[in-house]
């Protein structure tokens, strides 16, 4: 198919995740969560496969790992040295799947490998990175570590809090980290050619469409926004039911006024979830008197997911004051859809015609460090076909063929890159 070892690759690729996925948070599950130990260690881990694979490699100031392949000529030290990044995140959800974010970063590893065995250097370094912060699971941030790279890491982010009222700057330094440093972690848009992420669809599409590989066109925007509901606590035995201001029968009412604002819009593939709430005194005879709850509402284009968001805090506000409570709002990531590079769709697509197969286009509804790269330089992403199209979940599952069908293309994509004369 390319004269590459496909399913040495994936074997290979297949190794190291399994590696990754024993480094956890938790005995039976996967968590791993932003500059946790086991983040650390997944990063010491991930570093060393660099070096073997004859990168050289740093910690930034938000702990994302960056391995160095020189290109062609490079001298150590060489300033401006124009670079392809290819990358993802290793940071995980609560109880997820080991090739969320970790296929992209062990494909990288093992096409830079390729190249080392082969002698070869290009007219560019390539450089892999390792983002600790996608998922956005511990502080209310999402994209920091790929956002400090391209430039647009925000510092009040430095404020948020864990579920332990550690801030993320605490974290930081607990981590060895300097906050004063993100500034310089910030790559100058000379050095990004491009930045190219392979993971893994996280939906059916290419599952349905029995395709391997398919190139992303764009990936939807979304919201989260944290919805605070405030009532009165009560007696669960005293209070009649026509008297209370029971605040987590307000919020229940409000996620279904959420799921039905979604589910009137198939035309703009929005989709809206609640998964994380919390419910206070949380004693089981007392009514509820404050319960907090976070909404993530994403749509393949942002008008509509705009005028979603606005139609549901009106609705939040009448349930609200219904039921005698109050409502509250903190929208602290919008994250606006991002579109794929044509020039580096092609690429892509070339690169995966060239093993053969049909390179199918598809949206992405999950979000990716993609959309914080675009603040820096051209993005693309390459999907690989994952079970039942099953993500965020231990189901989560590529088999050895496709994640080998993946590090070939790439090969064949950093082969034949060519970045554009710049002005
Ligand atoms: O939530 C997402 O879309 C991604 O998995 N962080
Ligand atoms: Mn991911
Ligand atoms: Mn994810």
């Amino acid at each position: 198919m390319s004269g590459l070892d496909i399913d040495r690759l994936g074997r290979r690729a297949e190794a190291m995740l399994e590696e990754l996925a024993a480094i956890s948070e938790e005995p039976d599950r996967l968590t791993r969560r932003y500059l946790t130990p086991e983040h650390k260690r997944a990063a010491h881990l991930v570093a060393q496969w660099m070096a073997e694979a004859g990168m050289t490699t740093a910690e930034d100031a938000l702990g994302t790992i960056r391995g160095h392949y020189p290109m062609a000529g490079e001298t150590p030290g060489a300033n401006a040295v124009p670079r392809l990044l290819i990358g993802s995140h290793i940071d995980t959800v609560i109880n997820a799947g080991k090739y969320d974010g970790m296929l992209g970063v062990v494909c990288g590893i093992l096409a830079v490998e390729h190249f080392r065995d082969a002698e070869r250097r290009m007219p560019f370094a390539v450089d892999v990175l390792a983002f600790g912060d996608e998922e956005g699971v511990r502080f209310p941030t999402v994209l920091s570590s790929s956002a400090a790279l391209a430039g647009t890491f925000d510092p009040a982010w430095l404020d948020g809090k864990d579920r332990d009222g550690v801030t993320l700057d605490a974290a930081m330094r607990d981590y060895g980290l300097d906050p004063a440093a993100i500034p310089a972690a910030a790559m100058s848009r000379d050095e990004a050619l491009a930045y190219v992420e392979i993971h893994i669809e996280q939906g059916p599409v290419l599952e349905h469409g029995d395709k391997p590989l398919g190139v992303v066109t764009s990936i939807a925007g979304q919201f989260r926004t944290r919805v605070t509901v405030s009532g009165m606590a009560g007696h669960a035995g005293t209070v009649p039911m026509p008297l209370r201001q029971d605040a987590l029968l307000a919020a229940a009412e409000m996620t279904l006024a959420a799921e039905q604002i979604a589910k009137a819009h198939p035309e703009a593939a929005m989709v809206a979830t609640v998964g994380q709430i919390s419910v206070k005194p949380g004693a089981i005879n007392v009514i509820p008197d404050r319960v907090e709850f976070v909404l993530d509402l994403r749509a393949a284009s942002d008008a509509p997911r705009h005028a979603a968001l606005q139609s549901f805090t009106a609705r939040a506000e009448a349930l609200a004051a219904a039921r005698g409570c109050s409502v509250a709002f903190e929208t602290y990531h919008d994250c606006p859809t991002a579109g794929c590079a044509p020039w580096l769709q092609d690429g892509l697509g070339r690169s995966i015609e060239n093993l053969g197969l049909a390179a199918p286009r598809l949206v992405s509804g999950a979000g990716h460090d993609g959309q914080a790269m675009a603040g820096l330089t051209d993005f693309a992403m390459m999907f690989v076909r994952c079970n039942g199209g099953i993500s965020h979940n231990p189901l989560e599952f590529s088999t050895v063929a496709d994640m080998g069908a993946a590090v070939a293309a790439l090969i064949r994509f950093i082969e034949d890159f060519t970045p554009p004369a710049r002005s």
